[in-house]
């Protein structure tokens, strides 16, 4: 029983440790989730910076490559000696380096030299794809002076490029389908200070645009600075100005919409929580364009799982740690708490033999009892809960004065601690001894809050020594007990200065009276003797003893010695009372006693041997006198006699 005890002990610590390292892993986890969360943020930020910044290479080097192909057309050297000077063979010569350059960049859509009136003087189209590339014939070249790419680049710096915006192709007025989103490059062409005309490219940038706008963690958009959708991740939203679908970052992103175009732009990305939004302005000479890079779903939720599976991860660590260190650790309180448990169950069984065998109770200031020890309670005849709050007077012994135990409680106040033997009163009215005890108990500021007792039981102890000192025929004490008590009451009175009296009583002729009514009938005399003594005798300090035979002695204190004599005589005239008949009594009818008295005023030369004797003669004095009298003397200090 007390192992499987011990090992439940054992899995509840265990069990507790290995909570603790879950409560320890569970905020831990909490913790690093959410930095983690923040982190994802961080995370993304430097993903979409990555990401644009190589956008924006892509960009600059696609832009580059038809800035070279546009300066390949404007500094060769067959246009310029063919504009030096004109002839038809020059002319072809022209359209066919202008084939050739079409035909080597498949989304050339339109290759051209236009003069410096605008009108058209070579051009090639190509259809996207297409293997060939048509010159078209002079007959049917157009004037483009009035259009607004000519006008612009025409204004160009020499050696400059302009760029178009970013559209839809029109043809015959109409955006063709489908759709064909198209760049127009051009630059002026100079010979010395002379502007001659401009070479323009038109360029297929749908394939540009789409591996563009690809990416696994984003999509990304191009918005041009009114918040339309170039283009868009997802197509429907592309070229939202020129299709009027409504489509734009106010529809999308309505919050951010306001703050994402108007806000001053850099060339560094800015983040509106999970959309980042990088300016294009650099590249994209006519559009001033926004990149937008919006995290997808997947991608985010990805960066999440990944950093769960982490906290996971530190999760499992932490409870395969804990388990091991909690199958440790826990075995310093199991063992602390076995041993614990053990002196526990020492310390009860003490407790216990203590309580059973132990008479012991605490008590309150008024004296009643608080608590009391079982070997008490039954010492008393009562429960512990009767004990408790019961009063200590109600075990006063009737047989007692009340005095005897108020100078009890008073040296108990007085003192640390008091010991002595008290006679009690059981609640059934015999008689409890004890060996007593009594301690103050003090509170922490050393107020006196109460008392402890120890009782030893010494009834049977006090009932021997009784026996010890007691006459069995009379009930009176004996003759040893006398010899004990003289010697004290002889100090006694000789430190208080205290008359003390010893009256020595002999019943008369009472070997006549033995001689004709028996033995046993000379025995009940005594017995009503010794009956008569002490009936007289009552007060605490008095005291009479059967000294041998028929043969009795009186101790008392008195102040007075004649009063002394008027109580001993008393208890003379109190046996002739009694009428006890004795026909062969020569002084009385009756039994008769002779008394001896002695008053003493003892110092140190007084002796129990003189008082014995002095008061011994008195009592010779009483029968030669002729009997039932008392016959009394007094000694004072002086040690002078009086009769
Ligand atoms: P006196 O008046 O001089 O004292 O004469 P007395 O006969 O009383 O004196 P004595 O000393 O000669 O006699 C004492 C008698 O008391 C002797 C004895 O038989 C008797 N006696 C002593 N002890 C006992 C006792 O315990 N029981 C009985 N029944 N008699 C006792
Ligand atoms: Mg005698
Ligand atoms: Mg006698």
């Amino acid at each position: 029983m007390a192992t499987k005890a011990r090992e439940t002990k054992q899995y509840y610590y265990i069990g507790l440790f290995i909570l603790f390292g879950l409560l320890i892993a569970f905020c831990t986890s909490v913790v690093n989730y959410r930095l983690e969360l923040v982190s994802i943020e961080k995370k993304l930020g430097q993903q979409a910076e990555a990401v644009f910044q190589n956008k924006l290479t892509d960009l600059e080097s696609y832009t580059r490559g038809l800035e070279d192909i546009v300066s390949a057309l404007r500094d060769n050297g067959l246009l310029l000696d063919y504009l030096k000077a004109p002839s038809p063979q020059g002319y072809h010569n022209v359209c066919r380096f202008f084939q050739g350059i079409a035909l080597s960049h498949e989304e050339l859509m339109q290759v051209r030299y236009l003069d410096r009136e605008g009108r058209e003087v070579v051009r090639v189209d190509r259809d996207r794809g297409s293997i060939s590339a048509e010159i078209i014939p002079e007959d049917r070249l157009q004037d483009k002076g009035h259009r607004y790419y000519f006008i612009e680049s025409s204004q160009t710096q020499p050696y400059g490029y302009w760029y178009s915006r970013l559209d839809l192709n029109i043809e015959n007025k109409k955006i063709e389908v489908p759709y064909k989103p198209v760049l127009r490059l051009a630059s002026p062409l100079y010979l010395g200070q002379q502007f001659q005309g401009i070479v323009i490219i038109n360029v297929h940038v749908k394939e540009f645009l789409q591996k563009f706008s690809q990416n696994s963690l984003f999509d990304i958009c191009l918005i041009d600075r009114e918040g339309y959708y170039l283009k868009a991740h997802q197509d429907n939203f592309s070229w939202s100005r020129y299709l009027e679908t409504g489509f734009s970052v106010y529809s999308h992103y309505p919050e951010q919409a306001q703050q994402i175009l108007f806000d001053e732009q850099t060339t560094r990305l800015k983040a509106y929580g999970t959309l980042f939004v990088g300016s294009l302005k650099a590249l994209l000479k006519k559009d001033e364009g926004l990149l937008l890079l919006h995290a997808r779903d997947d991608a985010v939720q990805s960066l999440q799982e990944e950093r769960q599976r982490a906290a996971l991860l530190i999760v499992t660590i932490i409870l395969l740690l804990s388990i091991p260190l909690a199958l440790i650790i826990s075995r310093g309180p199991v063992k602390l708490h076995r041993k614990i448990a053990e002196q526990n169950r020492a310390l009860s069984e003490s407790m216990g033999i203590i309580d059973n065998n132990v008479a012991i109770a605490t008590l309150d200031l008024e004296g009643r009892f608080k608590e009391g020890s079982t070997a008490f309670a039954r010492s008393l005849g009562v429960s512990r809960e009767q004990l408790t709050g019961m009063h200590s007077d109600r075990l006063r012994s009737q047989d007692l004065p009340g005095a005897y135990y108020d100078d009890i409680w008073a040296s108990v106040q007085d003192s640390e601690a008091w010991s002595g033997e008290v006679q009690y009163s059981r609640l059934n009215g015999n008689c409890y001894w004890a060996d007593t005890l009594i301690l103050p108990q003090r509170d922490e500021d050393g107020e006196l809050s109460g008392y402890s007792a120890i009782y030893q039981d010494i009834t049977d102890k006090k009932r021997i020594e009784q026996l010890s000192i007691t006459d069995v025929m009379t009930g009176l004490y004996n003759r040893r007990f006398f010899n004990v008590v003289i010697e004290k009451e002889l100090n006694r009175a000789r430190r208080s200065g205290r008359y003390l009296a010893f009256a020595m009583l002999d019943v008369d002729y009472f070997k006549q009276y033995n001689d004709h009514y028996g033995h046993q009938k000379g025995d009940s005399v005594l017995q009503e003797v010794a009956a008569i003594i002490a009936a007289k005798v009552s007060r605490g300090s008095d005291a009479c003893f059967r000294l041998g035979g028929e043969e009795f002695g009186i101790l008392f204190t008195e102040v007075d010695p004649w009063e002394a004599q008027k109580f001993v005589d008393s208890i003379r005239l109190a046996m002739v009372e009694k009428g006890i008949e004795h026909r062969w009594s020569s002084v009385s009818e009756v039994i008769t006693v002779s008394l001896g008295l002695l008053s003493v005023l003892p110092d140190e030369s007084v002796s129990v041997d003189l008082v014995y004797r002095l008061a011994d003669e008195a009592l010779y004095e009483a029968k030669e006198s002729g009997r039932n009298r008392v016959v009394a003397r007094t000694l004072d200090t002086g040690g002078r006699r009086t009769g």
